[in-house]
């Protein structure tokens, strides 16, 4: 089944909206099987958003990733990529539609709530960053003969 890597950054755990997001997820129908509350190094962030190092808010993406503490997730589902990514919206809170993550919660793109992985090559890289040599839970749920 795949697997998506979430995280509520800083913004929305100071914000309280770690159960809110979890909750979303959970009624869509996809199963959590990963997450924990943590501080993220200073070289973990560089590396975590290694493709935006030439960009010239880096560093501020850094500083913002790294200050304060973070909800790390690995949700899994059919499409759970693509479909988690529609449900976060546009990276800009102000092109975010209303029903979205960012669209209901943030108003710039430097506090933006949330963070999700673009695609399966991304996933497993983000994946195997954040929960390296942790093991994920598999575990079987009955409801999912409902959603499936
Ligand atoms: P996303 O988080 O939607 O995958 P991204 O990978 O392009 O977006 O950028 C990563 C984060 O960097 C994004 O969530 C917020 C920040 N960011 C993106 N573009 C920015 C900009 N023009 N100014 C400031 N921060 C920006
Ligand atoms: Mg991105």
């Amino acid at each position: 089944m795949e697997k998506t890597f979430l995280m509520v950054k800083p913004d929305g755990v100071q914000r309280n909206l770690i159960g809110e997001i979890v909750s979303r997820f959970e009624r869509k129908g996809f199963q959590l099987v990963g997450a924990k509350l943590m501080q993220i190094p200073t070289e973990l962030a560089q590396e975590h958003y290694g493709e935006h190092k030439e960009r010239p808010f880096f560093g501020e993406l850094v500083d913002f990733i790294t200050s304060g503490p973070v909800f790390a997730m690995v949700w899994q589902g059919e499409n759970v990529i693509a479909t988690a990514r529609q449900m976060m919206g546009a990276t800009n809170p102000k092109d975010a539609i209303t029903g979205t993550i960012r669209g209901d919660f943030g108003v710039i793109v430097g506090k933006n709530i949330i963070h999700g992985s673009d695609s399966p090559e991304s996933a497993e890289r983000e994946i195997g960053l954040f929960f390296k040599g942790e093991g994920l839970v598999e575990y079987k749920r009955d409801v999912d003969n409902w959603i499936y």
